[in-house]
């Protein structure tokens, strides 16, 4: 774990005693959980309306589509922890030509890649169930993942009928010859969107849930951070997404409040409750992050102001949060300059563990989101009656 000076990064500067609440944000972002989806499948198969299905309406729109290659393109959305590779441009027409240009192109984006943070941790090869049978391309996307060790599970999209369940049993079989080891029976399907035959005939959405599970058991052992991930982005089973939330948040706080023990430890010149007011700020935008909540900043500046208020930190905290405000060097000396180890980890985790409750008071289990009353007086008596901290 992290000492104080890690954990904080460049947003405290120790000397000046400045916190800049824009870069502890960004910070908290940057070390969000990340999982990397490679979506791959022809064009038209229905790959976007199944990442909107999955992951929330706005996902592709908000996502800035960054085109790697001509037929790679990555999606990164921080804030859901999430970076989608989609495959491009794959027509029945010269389909060899592309799917060449494909093998070298994601060949390449691995080789390149720096660490784990680049590499796809699973794969859906789209396969659209009312097409008239399996293409070779199809297959040839399931070996692109397999001679990888990407884990992929196959989605057959639009199924809508009993024509399309045929079809998905025969692709099936077709699919196992080669690659039944791989994927180890992966296959889900799906109908994204509602789907209207006639004025009174829809058929309704369906699989997206099957989707969710057989996805999040297909992560490799060593993946545990990319499943998370996965478990707090997507938007259909609503528990999933709330406790990891909630188990992210908690990390967050054990995290912090070593770093604040830290703090508290070493002997550092004029007093450490600064360091700490910083930590625990930086700790709050974490808890957010987990929770995909983007507060905007003279909220988060109130909301954190009225916190320090509450704990024992109150002078120092109001100073930290205060845009532009600098610390008068032994402003710790107002609430009796050093603080112990043993104390700045009680109070970080007291603080921690009562934010977090605000979080789950305010989190609509309906929409997946945590929803802030525009007064933040209501956040803060959430928070002073789960504050519990007695010296
Ligand atoms: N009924 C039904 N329609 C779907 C489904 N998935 C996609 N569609 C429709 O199929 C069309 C194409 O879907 P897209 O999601 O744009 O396909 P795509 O794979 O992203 O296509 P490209 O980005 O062009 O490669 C859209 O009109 C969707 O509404 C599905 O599961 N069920
Ligand atoms: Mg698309």
């Amino acid at each position: 774990m992290s000492d104080y000076r890690d954990f904080l990064g460049d947003s405290y500067n120790e000397e000046s005693g400045e916190f800049d609440q824009q870069k502890a944000k960004n910070k908290a972002l940057n070390e969000k959980e990340k999982c990397n989806i490679i979506i791959c499948g022809a064009s038209g198969v229905g790959k976007s309306t199944l990442i909107n299905a999955i992951f929330g309406e706005d996902v592709v729109k908000a996502g800035a589509g960054k085109p790697v290659t001509q037929h790679l393109e990555k999606v990164a959305i921080p804030e859901k922890g999430i970076c989608l590779w989609d495959t491009k441009g794959i027509e029945a027409a010269n389909y060899q030509g592309t799917m060449e240009s494909l093998k070298k192109e994601f060949s390449q984006a691995i080789d390149n890649a720096n660490d784990d943070s680049d590499i796809p941790h699973i794969g859906w090869v789209c396969i659209k169930a009312s097409s008239d049978r399996v293409e070779d391309r199809d297959l040839t996307l399931i070996s692109l993942l397999a001679e990888r060790n990407i884990p992929a599970v196959v989605v057959f999209t639009r199924v809508t009928g009993k024509t399309e369940r045929e079809f998905v049993e025969e692709a099936k079989l077709i699919i196992d010859k080669e690659y039944k080891n791989f994927l180890r029976g992966a296959y889900v399907s799906v109908n994204s969107v509602p789907y209207e035959i006639d004025e009174d005939i829809v058929v309704k959405v369906k699989g997206l849930e099957s989707l969710i599970e057989e996805t999040e058991s297909r992560f490799s052992e060593g993946k545990k951070s990319a499943k998370n991930a996965f478990r707090k982005a997507q938007r259909l089973k609503m528990k999933m997404r709330f406790t990891a939330m909630q188990e992210g948040a908690r990390k967050v706080v054990h995290v912090a409040s070593f770093a604040a023990g830290t703090a508290g430890a070493s002997p550092i010149p004029g007093s450490d409750a600064p360091i700490i007011a910083a930590i625990q700020s930086t700790m709050i935008y974490k808890i957010n992050s987990e929770f995909e909540l983007d507060a905007d900043n003279s909220k988060m500046t109130s909301v954190l102001t009225g916190i320090m208020g509450v704990t024992a930190l109150a002078q120092v905290g109001k100073a930290v949060v205060s845009n532009g405000l600098k610390f008068i060097p032994g402003a710790g000396t107002l609430i009796g300059g050093a603080i112990s180890a043993v104390t700045a980890i009680a109070i970080t985790e007291a603080v921690g563990h009562a934010y977090i409750t605000v979080l789950e008071k305010f989190y609509d289990m309906e929409t997946g989101d945590v929803v802030f009353p525009e007064n933040s007086d209501r956040i803060l008596s959430v928070f002073k009656e789960a504050f519990s901290y007695k010296k």
